[in-house]
């Protein structure tokens, strides 16, 4: 069965937290984009998670919610991705809160629409690098050794390289989607026009836009063309 996101090529990703006018998020969510995923470091709520859930539901957009705490878990997504830290000494963000959810919700959860997510995150300075103790920068060598781990160990689905706030290094993120041999490879962090925007469309599966929505909406509708433009093979 194919997966829903398998041939998404760029997303957005929208934050609970922050606040969205109704046209702007009618710009976001009729823009093109393949999908839009609704998540966030801090501050996320089952409140806010379900009013920005039936705000965007007014579209025919895909919408996955990204889960990473257990009380914003809310019913009605298309779509939940689990982030699993790769990159933290820390094992509650791989395994121990996704752990103590399961026990109480393992088996109310919709399995047939949840994958997990191998999350690399590499820029230290982002919200999630602290709240995770992500061990970050990765040199190639020690990047290529996560990739293996999350595709050829782990069998993932997916490899989120995250640099939330700054623009990746391509070279490192072409060859994280090169030696995947089945996981897919999403990349966000600091795309805030179409060049960068096709930059990361040439070195990734999937790109993620996130915070130049709420930073100037019409740099971010421009990636969606951008990234459009740019064929990518598996
Ligand atoms: C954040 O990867 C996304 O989780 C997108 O990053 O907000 O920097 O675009 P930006």
């Amino acid at each position: 069965m194919q997966a829903i996101y398998e041939n998404w090529r760029h997303v957005f990703k929208l934050d609970p937290d922050r606040e969205i006018s109704d046209g702007r998020l009618e710009a976001v969510c009729m823009s093109g984009t393949d999908a839009v995923i609704v998540g966030g470091s801090t501050g996320v709520t089952f409140d806010n998670t379900v009013d920005l859930m039936s705000r965007i539901r007014r579209y025919e957009v895909p919408c996955a919610l990204e889960v990473s705490s257990e009380e914003a878990a809310v019913p009605g997504f298309d779509h939940y991705f689990i982030p699993l830290v790769l990159n933290t000494d820390r094992a509650e963000w791989l395994a121990g809160r996704q752990v103590e959810a399961l026990r109480k919700w393992g088996a109310f959860i919709p399995w047939e629409d949840t994958s997990a997510e191998g999350y690399l995150i590499l820029n230290a300075d982002a919200e999630a690098a602290k709240l995770t103790g992500a061990r970050s920068p990765l040199d190639a060598e020690t990047l290529a050794a996560h990739v293996y781990m999350a595709d050829r160990l782990m069998r993932l689905p997916i490899i989120y390289l995250e640099y939330s706030g700054k623009f990746g290094d391509m070279e490192l993120v072409k060859r994280a989607a090169r030696l995947a041999s089945g996981a897919q490879v999403f990349y966000g962090g600091g795309i805030d026009n179409a060049g960068k925007a096709r930059e990361a469309a040439a070195a990734a599966h999937t790109v993620i836009v996130g915070n130049i929505i709420y930073e100037d909406l019409e740099a971010a509708l421009a990636t969606v063309a951008a990234v459009a433009e740019v064929p990518f093979g598996r």
